[in-house]
């Protein structure tokens, strides 16, 4: 019993009040929430009083309570602050955020290298995990069926970790256990279909997770996970599975700043306010003619910008209700 279970779910003693309970949210319902504690899974309710202070949808997967057990119940007292959160930008271009999953160590983006593949959305992802101080590793699924042009992905992502696995030869799944360590979270990102979930039940050994029965994943068909999920690895690390995504709007100043060889080009434009467009003495433009740059990279960055800038108009209109 004890603390081995709270010490796998990444519990930090330094944050304990007893005698209140530790409890780390490992689903979060629309009947509510359920947490792990080392006195094992429950059922967790707050006040009305906790819940309004706390504004709508602000509990999610990652996130520690204090509280206190009664019968089954976990009684919610604390939300306890959060190492880092990963949260993406609401629909409907309102310039606020919906949070994700909280106190994570290792952002997987999980895709494909079939025809879908976007190095575009992959560098959003990875721009979340870095603005969130969280590692982000790209693991290509699949590669039974689909080979990635390894050298070309790794060329524009030069900073990050790529692995390449198939559930089904299990080719590159012990890159992947390597990473898995007692107290470590891992969240699995990515479109639907791309096989998140199959590659969870892979590294449980043991199939928790509903996979789909379709391959395809072109954002009309349906998605298999339909909630965020935290799930406890024999390594003893916390898997978090999600449902697939669409889109993933950036939200924050800070998406613009994952592109350290741009910022460090920019120094030399000769504008201070730059947007190495079609300026004149634009050292980020010499850069991709040169050679140096992707021009690819280059436009990505362009678009994030002009993103960030367009979610900060709609912000400043319309400010966040309740
Ligand atoms: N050939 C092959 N098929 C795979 C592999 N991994 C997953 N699949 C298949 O891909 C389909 C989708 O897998 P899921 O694991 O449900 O995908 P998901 O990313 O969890 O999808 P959502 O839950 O909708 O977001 C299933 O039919 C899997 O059997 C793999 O490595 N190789
Ligand atoms: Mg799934
Ligand atoms: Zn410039």
């Amino acid at each position: 019993m004890g603390s081995g279970k709270l010490e796998q779910l990444g519990w930090n003693p330094k944050l304990a009040k007893p005698p209140l309970i530790p409890a780390r949210v490992i689903e979060v319902q629309r009947k509510g929430l359920f947490v792990t504690a080392a006195e094992g899974n429950f059922f967790a309710e707050m006040s009305g009083q906790l819940q309004k202070s706390l504004g709508d949808g602000n509990v999610c997967v990652g996130d520690w309570l204090l509280g206190s057990l009664s019968e089954k119940l976990f009684w919610v007292q604390e939300i306890l602050p959060r190492r880092n959160l990963l949260e993406r930008a609401a629909a409907g271009n309102t310039g606020l955020s919906q949070p994700m999953v909280a106190n994570v160590d290792e952002l997987w983006i999980v895709t494909c290298a079939d025809e879908h593949f976007s190095l575009e959305l992959t560098e959003r992802y990875i721009t979340m995990a870095v603005d969130a101080r969280v590692e982000p590793i790209l693991v290509l699924t699949k590669s039974d069926l689909y080979q990635a042009d390894l050298a070309s992905i790794e060329k524009r992502l030069n900073s990050i970790a790529i692995i390449s696995v198939s559930s089904v030869t299990g080719s590159g799944t012990d890159s992947l256990r390597a990473r898995l360590s007692s107290g470590q979270t891992i969240a699995l990102m990515g479109s639907s279909g791309v096989g998140k979930s199959t590659l969870v039940n892979t590294l449980l050994s043991e199939s928790k997770q509903q996979t789909g029965t379709t391959r395809s994943y072109d954002g009309k068909g349906k998605h298999t996970t339909t909630s965020r999920k935290l799930l406890l690895s024999p390594e003893g690390a916390c898997l978090i599975d999600t449902p697939g995504m669409r889109s993933l709007a950036s939200a924050k100043a800070e998406d613009v700043n994952s592109f350290p060889e741009i910022d460090a080009l920019a120094l030399k434009c000769r504008f201070r306010n730059c947007t190495h467009e079609s300026e004149p003495s634009c050292a980020v433009q010499k850069a991709v003619q040169d050679g140096e740059l992707p021009l690819a990279r280059l436009k990505n960055f362009q678009k994030l910008t002009k993103e960030f800038h367009a979610s900060s108009r709609s912000y400043s209109k319309k400010p966040p209700r309740g």
